[in-house]
C-alpha cells in the first residue's frame, strides 16, 4: 500500500514536472535542454489544400527564423498532414509526417522546426497538453475606416474546428478567441502575454499574413523546402525513362498543369474545355518550341477527361505522358507524394503552362524560378475558351 502510494506520489511529481519540461519515468531523468524549449503549433482551415498550407508553413517558419536571430527559444512543431480534402485515396489514413514529403534536415537549416512525433517521443507521459489554444478569426470588415490595418483583439464565440490531426492525446488548458489581421510577427504580442506558456497553438494559421512577401528571406525559406529524396528520385527516373531528359533544365518536353475537379466546376471563366486545351497547347508549342513532341500532363482530372485529352493530342502528333503510380508507389508516397512528383516533373520542363490562380501551379512556378529558368518559359497559363485571359502574375526569385 505504502509502495503504491509512493509510486502514485512519484507519478504526480513527474506529471507535474511535465508542465515545465520532459521527464522519463523509467530512468527518472528530465531532459533539461528540451525542458528549456517552448513550442508553437498551428493548424489550418480544414478545407484548404496542400499547396496553400505550404505557404502558411513559410509564414510561421520565417516568423520563427527571424525570432531565433534574437535568441528566442521557441520552436515550430510541424503539423502532420491529415485527411486533406483532395486526397481521396486516403480518407481513413493516419496523420502523415512531414518527412514523407520534405527533407526535414533542409527545413531545419532555415528554421527551428521539429516534427510532432519527435516531441511525442521526448515524453513518457501520454498527453501533450497545450497551454493556450488561440483560435484566430477574421475581422468582419477588414477595411474598417477604408484601410487595411494590422490589428488584433480578443473575440468571443469560437470553437476549434480541427481534429488535432486525429490524435486523441492532445489536450489544451485554455482556448482563446482572437480576431486578427495583418503581419504574422504580431502573434508575438499574444504569446508575450503569458510568458510561462510552453505549448501555444494557433488554429486558423492561414489568417496571419507574411511580414514581407517575395523578399530574399522569403526565397531562402522557399528554397529550404526541398522534397523528400525518394520523390525526387522517382520523378527523375520518370524524366529519364519517358521524357528523354537527364538534366536539371530539360529541353525535350513541355509540361502542363491541367487543374480540373473543383476548378472546372467553379472557375469556368478561368479554365478551358478539353478541345480548347488541345488547341492552346498546340499553338503554344508551335510558337515556342516547335521541335518538341513530348507533353507531360499533371492533372487531378478524371480518367475519362484525361483519355480524351490524350487521344486528341495524339491525333495531332504529340506523345502524351502522365505519371501513373503503381499500387505500391501510391501506397508508399500517398496522394500527396504523387502530386509532388507531378510538380517536380513539371518544374524541369522546357516550358510550363499552368492553371490560373492555382496554388499548385504557383508552387511549380517558384520551383522553376529556383532552378533558374527564364520567366518566359514559366509564367504561362491556359486561357478560357472565350472571354478575357489575364496574364498570370510573375513572382521572380530574389537571391
Ligand atoms: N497528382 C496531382 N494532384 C493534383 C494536381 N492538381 C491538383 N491536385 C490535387 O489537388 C490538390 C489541389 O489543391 P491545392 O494544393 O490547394 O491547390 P489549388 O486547389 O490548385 O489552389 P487553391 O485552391 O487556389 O489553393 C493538390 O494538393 C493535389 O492533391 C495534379 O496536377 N496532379
Ligand atoms: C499520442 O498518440 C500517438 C498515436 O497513438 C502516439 O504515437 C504518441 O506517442 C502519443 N503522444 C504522447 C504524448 O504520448
Ligand atoms: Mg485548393
Amino acid at each position: 500500500m505504502i509502495i503504491k502510494l509512493l509510486f502514485l506520489f512519484l507519478g504526480l511529481i513527474f506529471t507535474n514536472a511535465n508542465n515545465e519540461g520532459y521527464c522519463d519515468l523509467k530512468t527518472k531523468t528530465c531532459d533539461h535542454d528540451f525542458f528549456k524549449e517552448k513550442f508553437i503549433l498551428y493548424d489550418v482551415n480544414p478545407p484548404e489544400g496542400f499547396n496553400l498550407r505550404r505557404d502558411v508553413y513559410m509564414r510561421f517558419a520565417i516568423m520563427l527564423s527571424d525570432a531565433k536571430k534574437n535568441k528566442n527559444e521557441w520552436k515550430l512543431i510541424l503539423p502532420p498532414w491529415y485527411r486533406l480534402y483532395h486526397w481521396r485515396s486516403e480518407s481513413k489514413s493516419s496523420p502523415i509526417h512531414w518527412s514523407k514529403f520534405f527533407d526535414i534536415e533542409s527545413l531545419k537549416s532555415f528554421a527551428p522546426v521539429v516534427e510532432l512525433h519527435e516531441v511525442f517521443s521526448k515524453t513518457e507521459i501520454n498527453i501533450l497538453n497545450i497551454d493556450r489554444l488561440y483560435v484566430l478569426q477574421n475581422f468582419p470588415d477588414p477595411f474598417e475606416d477604408g484601410e487595411f490595418k494590422d490589428k488584433w483583439e480578443f473575440g468571443e464565440d469560437c470553437d476549434y474546428d480541427g481534429e488535432f490531426w486525429g490524435y486523441n492525446n492532445i489536450t489544451f488548458t485554455e482556448i482563446v478567441c482572437v480576431k486578427f489581421q495583418g503581419r504574422i510577427s504580431n502573434l508575438w504580442e499574444l504569446i508575450a502575454l503569458h510568458p510561462s506558456d510552453k505549448f501555444v497553438m494557433f488554429a486558423h494559421g492561414e489568417i496571419p499574413l507574411h511580414d514581407h512577401y517575395g523578399t530574399k528571406t522569403f526565397w531562402d525559406c522557399r528554397k529550404s523546402m526541398k522534397f523528400n529524396k525518394d520523390l525526387i528520385e522517382t520523378a527523375k527516373k520518370f524524366m529519364s525513362e519517358h521524357l528523354d531528359c537527364k538534366e536539371e533544365k530539360c529541353t525535350s518536353y513541355v509540361s502542363v498543369h491541367w487543374r480540373r475537379q473543383d476548378f472546372a466546376r467553379s472557375r469556368r471563366k478561368d479554365v478551358p474545355s478539353i478541345q480548347g486545351t488541345v488547341k492552346q497547347l498546340d499553338t503554344f508549342i508551335k510558337k515556342n518550341t516547335p521541335n518538341v513532341v513530348n507533353v507531360f500532363i499533371a492533372s487531378d482530372g478524371q480518367n475519362s477527361e484525361l483519355t480524351q485529352l490524350e487521344s486528341q493530342l495524339k491525333s495531332i502528333g504529340y506523345r502524351v505522358h502522365f505519371f501513373v503510380p503503381s499500387m505500391s508507389e501510391l501506397d508508399d508516397f500517398k496522394d500527396g507524394g504523387v502530386a509532388i512528383i507531378d510538380q517536380i516533373i513539371c518544374s524541369h520542363a522546357a516550358y510550363f503552362i499552368g492553371t490560373f490562380e492555382s496554388t499548385f501551379t504557383f508552387r511549380i512556378q517558384e520551383e522553376r524560378e529556383i532552378l533558374g529558368f527564364d520567366s518566359s518559359t514559366t509564367f504561362n497559363r491556359l486561357c478560357p475558351d472565350s472571354g478575357k485571359c489575364e496574364k498570370p502574375s510573375k513572382w521572380s526569385i530574389v537571391n
